[in-house]
């Protein structure tokens, strides 16, 4: 491999030469497949079943999976053209080392053995925590156990978080404290058997294409849809009742609906009575939320928060949905439990047609967050701080409790941490902080004070470009494994193609990692995915995300095991709660009280519109993978800011001027994109492009002080126009690919 820039103006051009859009060999030479694998898409959290054909050892292409119970066949746009990833020119075939001229290729050993110095050198001279680790979880389920355990005990260091902190993380918590359990209470089946659904801070059709089918089934069938974002997404422009709130005023919508349900006699009473705990404090916490109260916090009118709460209240079916809209927010627990509230107000879960869930983000989003790669988690979703849960998870290891480190620090607080120079060494695995992080000058900052930084990926990421080493890492088609769905369906990922070059699979290097620093002991006898899931299944057993019945042969005969599948005899969980009976040791579920609280950063006169930011459908996450594809370049070449027409006319601003978004964080000067689907109060910028063309430039580090993620979705901005010379170089060479030049 040549040898790969390390600067950001040598970059750019990898924006336009490097994008794959024909299989090798072009479209005309038509690789005829010589089989097909059955697995799943590597993007979202739906786990979509696809049918790679494979050539030689080269994904040729797919063919839809129809008996796959899911998506019966169909794909989004980002699965029908991930498998352009694997022969792409980008593919990191070698280990790489930064030299003062660039990435250059190193041979395997010297690799590892610098590593091994490097990791060794940094823990002997300022303590095991010194050296931190990031994980991620586009990770199989083996991968994402595996992570765990490699930092506890073949690094030995606390600090070890994951890139569901960005994401799956005030979900998770709401749904423990009010459930006892954290993966969705029902499998998609229930949706098109709902009456009535409500949407909140999902665009369902961008960011979970395929759920817009089970939506629509119970459209079909007269069910009415609520949607509450301050854009009119495209599912709200099918929906019943749109609900445009200001950002960052969730809870207080909410609370509000929860006071009308009460008020108008709308609350199953003996649901709540017999099965849950703490309504009253909740309805105290809401007292206050009339309906104009309401109406003046979130921008709605009284007459549609009336509508909703009706339309919630008086249906005898209902299925409620949410993602990061509500929880990438400074009280983004607050708001997941708000939600919860309103379902278990009405009693609404647990029986068919009757349903709740977040929707999971990330390929993995569900099983990455039960098998021990967070800061504060064990294997089977247990607690690092509770003395049984540790003394399980050492009988299994083998380890001593001494041997097992406490709770670390979250994702953004080991990043803090590296830029206050507590922290000196980094391996990231699958996670590209420097584009997803908030406040990504901080980020750029940081990485460049650690003494040693290692990564792990196929592509030379943003944030790799700052490693000292980089070893080559296996694509999803590249390996076997498990993962587990937004349903909480856990499916079997098969291996279609051998790494290419050098690359190996992640476990494969960090086992080799784990014996170099001397802890083999552990880790020697996972000799494949399939050595590692068995000690997966008893490292969970008992916990309450239990894999112990599940066995790849029963994952392919069922098309799926819902957990928790305790025994090999028991059939998995499509629907949990039935009966009302819920995971705390009571059985009952609890209402968490929401009191109504402000976003950290507020409109002001200086910074007086809101900011939000997110995805659009044809790329996925950091990008990449995706701004690599031809295909999904060319749909959505450049990010933007989308403005409603009466503040832009306020403004100066017309369609594809230069305009300046300015937080007290940074500035990006993008093209503007004129919409009426959004609050005139609100500008919105998708996410996933790096440096002078990132939202994150923009972000706040405001974390949620029980779950710890950024509070991505609401910032206060100035939005002025401004020349189009204040174009990044970058954006104009997007800008022109966009317009086929
Ligand atoms: N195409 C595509 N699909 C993806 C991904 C991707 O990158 N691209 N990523 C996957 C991952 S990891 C995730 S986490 C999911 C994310 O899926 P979603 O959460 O559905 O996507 P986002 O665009 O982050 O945000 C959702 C909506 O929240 C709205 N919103 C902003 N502020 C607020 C607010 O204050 N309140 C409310 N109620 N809504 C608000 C935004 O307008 C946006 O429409 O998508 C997954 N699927
Ligand atoms: N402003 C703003 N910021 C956001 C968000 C937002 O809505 N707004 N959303 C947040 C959310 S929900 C999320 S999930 C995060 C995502 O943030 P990241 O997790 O940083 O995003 P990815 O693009 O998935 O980065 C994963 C990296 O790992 C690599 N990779 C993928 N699979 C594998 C694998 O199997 N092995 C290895 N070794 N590497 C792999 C990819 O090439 C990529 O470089 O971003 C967050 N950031
Ligand atoms: S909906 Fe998600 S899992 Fe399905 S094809 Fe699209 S990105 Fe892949
Ligand atoms: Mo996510």
């Amino acid at each position: 491999m040549a040898h790969l820039p390390t600067d950001a103006a040598a970059l750019r051009s990898r924006f336009g030469p490097h994008l794959n859009s024909a299989p090798p060999g072009g479209w005309d030479a038509d690789p005829v497949p010589e089989r097909t694998v059955e697995t799943h898409c590597c993007f979202c959290g739906q786990q979509c079943g696809i049918k790679l054909k494979v050539a030689g050892n080269q994904v040729v292409g797919f063919d839809p999976w129809e008996a796959f119970p899911f998506n019966k066949g169909k794909l989004c746009p980002k699965g029908v053209k991930r498998y352009l990833q694997g022969g792409h020119p980008d593919r990191l075939l070698h280990a790489m080392k930064r030299t003062a001229s660039g990435f250059e290729p190193m041979g395997w050993e010297e690799a590892m053995e610098r590593t091994v110095a490097e990791i060794t050198r940094i823990q002997d001279r300022y303590g095991k925590d010194a050296f931190a680790m990031l994980s991620g979880v586009s990770l199989t389920n083996e991968k994402s156990y595996l992570a765990g355990k490699f930092a506890r005990l073949a690094l030995g260091t606390r600090n070890l978080d994951y890139n569901g902190r960005l994401c799956m993380v005030s979900a998770g918590a709401g749904n423990k404290k009010a459930f006892g359990v954290d993966r969705a209470a029902n499998s998609w089946e229930d949706i098109p058997l709902a009456d009535v659904i409500w949407v909140t801070g999902a665009n369902v059709a961008e960011c979970a294409p395929i759920t817009t089918d089970y939506i629509w089934r119970a459209r079909d069938r007269g069910a009415k849809l609520i949607v509450v974002d301050p854009r009119i997404t495209p599912l709200a422009r099918t929906a019943d009742l749109a609900l445009p709130l200001r950002p960052g005023t969730d809870s207080a919508l909410t609370n509000g609906i929860l006071h009308l349900l009460d008020q108008w006699n709308l609350v199953d009473r003996d649901f709540v009575r017999d099965h849950t705990n703490g309504f009253d404090e909740a309805l105290e916490a809401a007292r206050a939320c009339t309906p104009q109260w309401t109406s003046a916090v979130t921008g709605l009118p009284v007459a549609a928060i009336e509508k909703a709460a009706r339309m919630w209240g008086e249906a005898s079916t209902s299925f409620l949905l949410h993602a990061r809209g509500i929880e990438h927010q400074s009280k983004g627990v607050e708001n997941v439990n708000s939600c919860i509230n309103m379902v278990l107000a009405t009693g609404r879960i647990g029986r068919p047609g009757c349903g709740y869930a977040t929707i999971t983000g990330q390929g993995n989003g569900q099983g990455g967050r039960e098998h021990g790669h967070k800061c504060d988690q064990l294997p089977g979703n247990r607690d690092i701080e509770n003395p049984e849960h540790r003394a399980h998870i050492c009988g299994v290891w083998g380890c001593t409790d001494e041997e097992l480190p406490g709770k670390g620090l979250s994702a953004q607080e080991i990043m803090n941490a590296i830029h206050e120079g507590d922290i000196k060494g980094l391996l990231c695995l699958c996670f590209n902080p420097l584009v997803s992080l908030p406040d990504s000058t901080f980020t750029r900052e940081a990485l460049e004070k650690l003494e040693f930084f290692v990564s792990l990926d196929f592509f030379l990421s943003e944030t790799a470009q700052h490693a000292d080493i980089i070893f080559p890492s296996a694509l999803h088609e590249e390996d076997d494994g498990t993962s587990t769905s937004a349903e909480g369906r856990v499916i079997r990922i098969r291996k279609a193609v051998e790494p290419p070059g050098e690359a190996r699979t992640d476990w494969e290097i960090l086992v080799e990692l784990a014996r170099r620093l001397g802890r083999g002991r552990f880790f020697d006898h996972f000799t494949s995915p399939g050595a590692i899931f068995q000690e997966l299944r008893r490292a969970s057993s008992g916990g309450t995300a239990d894999y112990g019945g599940i066995t790849y042969e029963k994952i392919e005969k069922q098309m799926g095991v819902f957990w928790p599948c305790p025994t090999e005899d028991h059939p998995g969980t499509p629907r949990l709660f039935e009966g009302g009976k819920f995971f705390h040791p009571d059985g009952r579920a609890r209402f968490i009280p929401t009191p109504w609280r402000p976003p950290m950063e507020e409109v002001d006169a200086d910074y007086p519109v809101w900011l939000t930011s997110g995805r659009v459908v044809f790329h996925y996450l950091s990008g990449t993978q995706t701004r690599r594809i031809g295909f999904l370049v060319e749909q959505c070449p450049h990010p933007y800011v989308e403005i409603h027409p009466r503040l832009a006319a306020n403004l100066g601003i017309r369609e594809g001027d230069a305009t300046a978004v300015a937080t007290r964080r940074g500035e990006l000067v993008l093209p503007a994109k004129l919409v009426t689907t959004i609050r005139p109060d609100t500008v919105f910028i998708p996410y996933h492009w790096p440096g002078n063309l990132g939202a994150n430039r923009l972000t706040a580090r405001h974390l949620d002080p029980v779950s710890r993620i950024p509070e991505f979705k609401v910032s206060a901005c100035r939005v002025t126009r401004t020349t189009p010379d204040r174009f990044p170089p970058e954006l104009l060479e997007l800008m022109a690919l966009g317009r086929g030049e």
